[in-house]
């Protein structure tokens, strides 16, 4: 589905609006200073577009953001996601692979929302996400109990939510929206109520941690993948709180119970191997929040460095 697979695009964004802790927005700089566009480009072979800088989208932060709908600094994230998705959307339309590094998962509205149209646009064909996430993060702004946007992307993008207004997510279009059908979870395993209502009421696909304890990660990646069907475009969006704390501490919400790193290594691979990969994205990586004496922060980040690496071929002899 590429033109151009050697050629990444990507998109590094400094931005952690979606949610109230800082510090998501550094780890960009922290996974790049720890080599990993280096290793696409050297080891890989990847050529690399867009990557000399970190976005900040300072220029688009509104002088005041009260809430909206119960959501959280709402204009923010409303305007940097729509940024996000022209540059995601540029990418993808050249036929390059497209690469982001967050950033809180908010910020999937953009990468998804412009990836979802290019591949409309360039192939006449509906994209496929699979999440990746010890959350479903489809909360509306109705049925989230936090007000943060990084807990709602997947009910903005699949039409779940609506909203009108420009300036509250109003830009996105169904160019930008994903089929439901074509979604499927890995990792699930911190669930709100009013998001496994939408799950079940939607028939969404979702893989949980119980499914991969009862099946084991193999057979859950080809019932997932066959779900999606061969010849499908995918884009892969990695929350990195899906692994365990043990691997990946350094995260804003992490929850036990999860992935080794290996099992998410092991999913960005077979992603990888199908050949339909057109976008991924790293997320919630947070490098100011584990101990500095635990080096959890350093875990993490190259935890995130691996599974982009998995994604991106690594693993391939
Ligand atoms: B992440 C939560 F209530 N569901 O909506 C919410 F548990 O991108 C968490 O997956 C959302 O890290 C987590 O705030 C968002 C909460
Ligand atoms: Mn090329
Ligand atoms: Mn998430
Ligand atoms: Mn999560």
């Amino acid at each position: 589905f590429l033109s151009h697979p050697e050629d990444l695009g990507v998109v590094a964004v400094g931005f952690s609006g979606g949610q109230c802790k800082p510090g998501v927005d550094a780890a960009p700089k922290a996974l790049i200073e720890a080599g990993l566009l280096t290793q696409l480009r050297d080891e890989l072979g990847y050529n690399l577009h867009g990557h000399d800088t970190v976005h900040n989208y300072t220029d688009l932060m509104p002088a005041s953001d009260p809430d909206y709908r119960n959501m959280k600094q709402p204009r923010a994230v409303s305007a940097v996601t729509r940024r996000i998705a022209e540059q995601t959307y540029s990418h993808a339309k050249e036929g390059r692979l497209v690469l982001t590094l967050g950033g809180d998962h908010s910020i999937a509205i953009g990468t998804i929302g412009g990836t979802a149209k290019a591949i409309r646009e360039r192939l006449g064909r509906e994209m496929a996400v699979i999440w990746v996430d010890a959350h479903a993060d489809i909360n509306t702004p109705e049925t989230s109990g936090s007000g943060n946007i990084h807990g709602m992307p997947v009910s903005f993008l699949t039409g779940l939510a609506n909203e009108d207004k420009e300036e509250f997510f109003g830009w996105l279009k169904d160019e930008n929206r994903i089929n439901k059908r074509k979604l499927v979870y890995i990792g699930l395993r911190d669930v709100d109520p009013g998001e496994k209502r939408i799950l079940r009421e939607n028939g969404i696909r979702a893989f949980s941690m119980f499914d991969i304890d009862r099946y084991g990660i193999g057979k859950v990646m080809e019932m997932a993948l066959g779900h999606i069907g061969a010849d499908t475009p995918i884009h892969l969006s990695f929350d990195v709180d899906a692994l365990d704390p043990m691997w990946a501490p350094s995260t804003g919400t992490p929850v036990r119970g999860g992935l080794t790193l290996r099992e998410g290594d092991y999913i960005c691979e077979c992603v990888h191997e199908t050949g339909s990969l057109v976008a991924v994205d790293l997320v919630e990586v947070n490098p100011s929040l584990a101990e500095p004496e635990s080096m959890g922060a350093q875990e993490t980040v190259r935890a995130g460095c691996s599974l982009v690496r998995c994604a991106l071929g690594e693993s391939l002899l």
